[in-house]
């Protein structure tokens, strides 16, 4: 068993840049821009076939396609099962699933399970290429607590491009205890899958990499919904975040100020909710939060801006409006988890991972074929990271065990 590293900012594609040529101190918005005219969409739940062991069987098919993001717009996407985004994924723990992905897309690219406890061989990162028009087959066993994870595309040099061209969904596991929060997908579990993205004048999706974090849009979508609008129907609603854009970093908050529950970050539930008036997502993460809605409130859903760069920014991201009748639900369990605490042996190993300007950890650049750090599994360490860019960075470890 084994464990390596990559470095991602985000995704493994943007690597540590300078602040210079960058000039954006001014408070990129949309705020007062939008109207919340669309039904924000839900991605639809993708059923399984189940074969005869009970092993639960999806396909994914990676495409391009057309969508209209804004009303009499045709934009050039790619999608999977469609064409901006993909369905979403649910399954329980316990459960053997097994997949077919095919890549119609014309080009290389990778399936990658992110937050997935899996076989390296199924990971679906650079080194399971899935050439154009071939399909992949991963298989394995769930097991691993409640949690929001999700996929996307991880070819090395093209994961963000992918993803940004439309290539993403969410993949929820379930464990005995997820009913201690709202579950009914769609109606109080709704996905939000936040994306920025820079618009051409002919309504297509710029890649003009032009920040030195990569790509900042100045629209927001909202599971591929543009100016979107939810309206609930539950006094308790458990939102799902991804943040799913490229570099930028939200501060979510509501412009009513009012408090949530956070539930659950990228690892599963939390051990009990904490309150909280906002919360930071970066590239890749997830969140789980519960709001109480009273019969007719509304409030936007809203990120703050906090500070340069990735995390400058005002954005409206999704009003949300409560019905005249909310059906009623449970308060939250206090106890929503039971996470030991780590314990750190005394004489723990210490790692060092020195981040620098040339995009090199431990004055080295990534390279597919070489592993840097070995770890036997199962084993508690302290790994110490420093950043000695002039930017925010941060450090993507994977474990991999080998089957
Ligand atoms: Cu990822």
């Amino acid at each position: 068993m084994k464990l390596y590293r990559r470095l991602i900012v985000p995704f493994g594609l943007l690597l540590v840049f300078g602040l210079a040529g960058c000039n954006s101190n001014e408070t990129v918005t949309n705020v007062g821009k939008l109207e919340f005219q669309q039904a924000l969409k839900i991605p639809e739940l993708l059923e399984p076939t189940i074969e005869s062991d009970g092993t639960k069987h999806f396909s994914l098919t990676m495409e391009p396609g057309t969508t209209e993001f804004f009303p009499g717009e045709i934009t050039d996407t790619w999608g999977i099962n469609g064409s901006y985004l993909g369905p979403t994924i649910r399954v329980s723990r316990g459960d053997k699933v097994s997949f077919d992905v095919v890549n119609k897309l014309g080009e290389t690219s990778t399936l990658h399970w992110h937050g997935m406890m899996l076989p390296p061989a199924m990971d679906g990162g650079p080194h399971q290429m899935i050439e154009a028009g071939e399909t992949w087959s991963p298989h394995w066993t769930i097991d691993q607590p409640s949690a929001t994870t999700w996929y996307h595309p991880h070819l090395h040099g093209k994961t963000a491009q992918h993803v940004y061209r439309g290539l993403a969904g969410m993949f929820i596991i379930d464990d005995e205890d997820f009913k201690k929060l709202p579950s009914n997908y769609g109606v109080d579990d709704i996905p939000l899958i936040v994306q920025d993205k820079l618009f051409t004048s002919d309504g297509q999706l710029s890649e003009d990499d032009d920040t030195p974090y990569g790509m900042l849009g100045d629209e927001i979508l909202v599971n591929g919904t543009y100016d979107p609008f939810l309206k609930v129907t539950a006094s308790q609603v458990r939102f799902r975040l991804l943040n799913g854009s490229n570099a930028r970093a939200y501060n979510f908050g509501f412009t009513d100020g009012r408090s949530f529950q956070l539930v659950a970050n990228d690892a599963g539930l939390l051990n009990e909710p904490v309150t909280l008036e906002r919360f930071m997502l970066s590239p890749g993460e997830r969140a789980e939060i519960v709001v109480a809605f009273e019969p007719e409130e509304e409030t936007i859903l809203r990120s703050y801006s906090s500070g340069a760069g990735i995390t400058n920014g005002e954005f409206d991201l999704l009003k949300i409006v409560a019905d005249s009748e909310l059906t009623g639900s449970s308060p939250i369990s206090k106890q929503l988890s039971s996470i030991e605490p780590i314990e750190v042996p005394a004489d723990a190993k210490v790692r060092q991972f020195k981040l620098t300007m040339e995009n090199e950890i431990n004055d080295k650049l990534m390279d597919m074929y070489r592993i840097d750090e070995v770890v036997p599994a199962g084993t508690k360490e302290i790994w110490e990271i420093h950043n000695f860019g002039s930017e925010h960075n941060s450090i993507f470890m994977m474990q991999h065990s080998e089957y």
